[in-house]
């Protein structure tokens, strides 16, 4: 591979910035300085553009099942879609099945990944059934095969909810062994009395996905799951935070220096709860779990990325078509047309992580440019294990980069959207601030409107322990 010159550009990373030129070789950064002089190098001019560390979303979901759903974007669609929006790595899920080895989980997992995955990829495993065999599995997922956080779910009782000793034992078994335990909070038995209370009363519209999953019981769950993780001593990542009364638990918890960490999505900070309200079954593309919330909850979400109360945004793309006609009734929201509990919860964004997060974010004035890299890769890459090789621009490390014209005006579409979905969030939103190149590993992926990615160019990123704490 020739190696590559970056030159000119604003290098922006969570702590620096600065104009200087990058050599990559072998994929690899290997040099930075004011001017290079690299005659042989493959040269591109970064004047005008900030270069980033590519964006690592570690909350996406390709070709998953959910019940008897399965999301839209393959492997290969979605980590395309991903690269246009500036993600070059993602973590994905591999999702136990009742009775099977986690091992086998992950094994299956890669075997769909890896010929078609075009940006780097990781995965947690979600846990459904821990039986003593499969507890005895977990130290070497996370020392040998680089899989350093299980996923656990309060929520959807009988189908992925976990009790409460079955989440401590794993906790502490994961804890034990230098892992780190995300978890899904939401009380999943409140929430399935409420919802049959719904159905009983012929309540069956999309909005009542939203009323059944009140914001005090992300916080109820939020709150019961990082006591579980304190007595359990393991560090524990609150997956998509949506409700202002569930930060207020991950505050006290790091006030008090507990390795409590969340994330939260473009969606529960750009979208609110009036979206419920569309006519007829427009609602159904917002059903998304837990649901959007109100004005506050999104001021206080954004007080907390400012803060550090909220470590990382990720997407949790989970894409189900709005119609059937594409990929059939099961990869789309029609599935619920009659009753809301059928709708698959999920949302499509992996494409626009940075694009909403720098507009909303940056140009809005409510973080800062390094914060956003920071939100976006470098804490990301830490808290999965994945830093310096990801989520830096460092000697050394993946040349994994991201052009940004931060002036340059886009309007969301899913015209102009590269994943299989059929509608977009924010049809018709205009955004300053667009990807331009992406390299991944010092190859380019992505070039404007064009794509030069590879099918199954993408690699599995062994993880090791979180490096946050
Ligand atoms: N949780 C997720 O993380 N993704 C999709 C659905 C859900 O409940
Ligand atoms: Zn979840
Ligand atoms: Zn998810």
């Amino acid at each position: 591979m020739d190696d590559v010159l970056i030159s000119g550009g604003r290098i922006v990373t969570a702590v620096d910035d600065y104009v200087a030129d990058i050599l990559i070789s072998n994929g690899k950064i290997e040099t930075i300085g004011r001017v290079i002089e690299a005659p042989s190098a493959q040269r591109y001019d970064a004047t005008g553009l900030l270069v980033m560390p590519g964006g690592v979303d570690v909350h996406t979901h390709m070709e998953f099942p959910l019940g008897e759903a399965q999301t839209c974007d393959t492997f290969e669609s979605g980590t395309r879609s991903a690269a246009f929006g500036g993600t070059t790595t993602i973590i994905d899920f591999a999702l136990q099945k009742q009775g099977e080895s986690a091992k086998l989980t992950l094994e299956q997992r890669l075997a769909v990944a890896e010929p078609q995955a075009s940006v780097d990829y990781g995965f947690h495993i979600i846990l459904t059934d821990v039986r003593p065999e499969v507890l005895t599995e977990l130290p070497d997922l996370i020392d040998i095969e680089g899989v350093s956080s299980f996923k656990m779910f309060m929520a959807y009782p009988g189908v992925l909810m976990m009790n409460d000793a079955d989440i401590f034992k794993t906790m502490r078994v994961v804890g034990h062994h230098g892992g780190m335990v995300n978890v899904h909070a939401e009380n999943g038995g409140v929430i399935q009395v409420l919802i049959e209370e719904a159905l009983a009363q012929g309540n069956t519209s999309p909005k009542y996905h939203a009323l059944t999953r009140p914001a005090i019981m992300e916080a109820e769950a939020s709150h019961r799951a990082i006591r579980l993780a304190e007595l359990a001593e393991v560090p524990v990542y609150l997956v998509h935070l949506s409700a202002k009364e569930a930060l207020e638990s991950v505050v006290e918890a790091r006030d008090r220096g507990l390795p409590a960490f969340a994330e939260t999505c473009p969606h529960y900070l750009f979208l609110n709860s009036d979206e419920y309200e569309r006519p007829g079954f427009e609602a159904a593309k917002y059903v998304m779990t837990p649901p959007l919330r109100d004005h506050q909850c999104q001021h206080a979400l954004w007080r907390g990325l400012k803060f550090d109360d909220l470590q990382i945004v990720s997407t949790d793309h989970c894409p189900f078509c709005f119609n059937e006609n594409l990929y059939g009734l099961n990869r789309s929201k029609q599935l619920g047309r009659d009753n809301f509990e059928k709708i698959p919860n999920g949302a499509p964004g992996v494409e626009l992580r940075l694009p909403l997060i720098f507009d909303g974010g940056v140009k809005g004035g409510k973080i800062s440019l390094n914060r956003f890299v920071q939100l976006t890769s470098t804490a990301p890459a830490k808290m999965f294990g994945l830093f310096p090789r990801k989520g830096a621009i460092a000697i050394g490390s993946d040349a994994d980069l991201v052009l940004f014209d931060p002036d340059k005006p886009h309007t969301i579409s899913v015209s102009s959207h590269h994943s299989n979905v059929d509608y977009s969030l924010y049809e018709g939103r205009c955004v300053i601030g667009k990807v331009e190149k992406v390299f991944l590993r010092g190859e380019l992926i992505v070039d404007g409107d064009h794509w030069l990615g590879r099918k199954g160019g993408g690699t599995y990123q062994k993880r090791s322990a979180s490096g946050v704490f």
